[in-house]
């Protein structure tokens, strides 16, 4: 009841709504054979079928990959920071141990996801660089604080779950190794917010100020939540396009409304108040309607003036500054044994 089901109807898939999947136009001056390969891939598209890493694939389509599963492995990393730091404050041993395992859990997720995007042809560093030099972006949501216990409940539970929301639809996106590494990604997720949903629950069966933390920390973090799942789809320069390559399956819109109204009930059950007075149901569309999103402030936490954004992005610089004698010895060591391997096979 309390977690986003693993399933995504086929409804919801743009193309079942009866959109195309026309791409972008093959270039007038392309060769004939390039041309084939792009009605090819085009078919494949059409079809529904996966693209593998070294297959053809047209190159906005390579870019538009790098981009997203980029920015999405910097947002597992840069995820880890808000809660690892609580890991020493943790109030219990079996609190700890859980939470521990969840931010190792993020660590991983960024391996598989940086792993993906090699398969495209751009290196670690390289995506690293754009993270450290502030090209590339993260999510928005790891860029507020995490002030309180409270804070670390409700982050499994609303920013893990509206990443579950995000995430089950791409499990089914048309490149395979991002595809395959969602479904691992995504049964982790799911253990991640039921962990801070139980959290939750042991809290608002507290004392009356463990249940004000957690209504306080809620009402902190909703309003980015809903952001987080990214511009209005009017405003959206890349929606339309992922949709038609498959890589997208739902538009920002529809996600921030199937995460509403599943937290909704979610919400009920725990005791809390979701901090929008325009949050009602709507019964003609069969959802609930809810308020404006603070689009500016999201604007401003997406390029750089969040309250966290320099202390998060100076700790990932720390630690890759700090790994470098790690990195050094570990490729000294790797050059030694291909050494002696060859030396032994001479
Ligand atoms: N924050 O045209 P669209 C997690 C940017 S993982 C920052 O709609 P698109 C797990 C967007 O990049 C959370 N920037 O773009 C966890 C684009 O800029 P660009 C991350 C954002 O790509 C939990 C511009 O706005 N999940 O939480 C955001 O079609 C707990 C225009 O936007 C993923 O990355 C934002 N919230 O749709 C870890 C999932 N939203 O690149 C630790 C995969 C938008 O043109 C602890 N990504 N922007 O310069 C996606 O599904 C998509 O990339 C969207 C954006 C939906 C994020």
């Amino acid at each position: 009841m309390y977690t986003q089901s693993f399933s995504v109807s086929d409804q919801d898939d743009a193309k079942s709504a009866g959109q195309t999947a026309s791409l972008v136009a093959v270039p007038k001056q392309a060769s004939a054979s390039e041309q084939a390969l792009q009605a090819q891939f085009d078919e494949r598209i059409d079809a529904d079928g996966r693209v593998e890493p070294r297959e053809w694939m047209p190159d906005a389509y390579r870019k538009t990959l790098v981009r997203q599963i980029s920015q999405h492995a910097h947002s597992e990393i840069v995820g880890m920071l808000p809660e690892g730091n609580w890991i020493s404050r943790a109030p219990s041993l079996k609190r700890k141990a859980i939470l521990i395992a969840k931010v190792q859990d993020e660590g991983g997720h960024g391996l598989y996801l940086y792993s993906a995007a090699e398969t495209l042809g751009t290196s670690r560093d390289q995506m690293l660089d754009a993270l450290h030099t502030g090209k590339a972006k993260y999510s928005s949501i790891f860029n507020y604080p995490t002030l309180n216990w409270a804070d670390v409940g409700v982050v499994g539970w609303l920013v893990d779950g509206a990443a579950i929301m995000n995430q089950i639809p791409l499990c089914r996106c048309s490149y395979g190794p991002y595809a395959r590494a969602m479904v691992r990604v995504c049964k982790e997720e799911s253990f991640h917010q039921r962990q801070g949903y139980e959290a939750l629950l042991v809290m608002m069966q507290g004392t009356a100020e463990q249940k004000a933390m957690v209504q306080d920390a809620v009402n902190r973090w909703w309003w980015k939540c809903l952001a987080m799942f990214g511009p209005p789809d009017a405003d959206s320069p890349n929606s339309a396009q992922g949709m038609r390559w498959g890589i997208k399956r739902i538009s920002n819109d529809d996600l921030r409304q199937k995460f509403v109204d599943a937290t909704v009930p979610q919400a009920k059950v725990l005791g809390v108040t979701l901090p929008d007075p325009d949050l009602k149901w709507n019964e003609e569309r069969q959802a609930h309607d809810y308020g404006q999103i603070d689009w500016d402030e999201f604007w401003a936490t997406v390029n750089g003036n969040g309250p966290c954004n320099k202390e998060r992005l100076g700790a990932r610089v720390k630690a890759w500054n700090d790994g470098a004698w790690v990195r050094e010895a570990a490729l000294a060591h790797a050059q030694k044994q291909q050494a002696r391997q060859m030396k032994e096979a001479a």
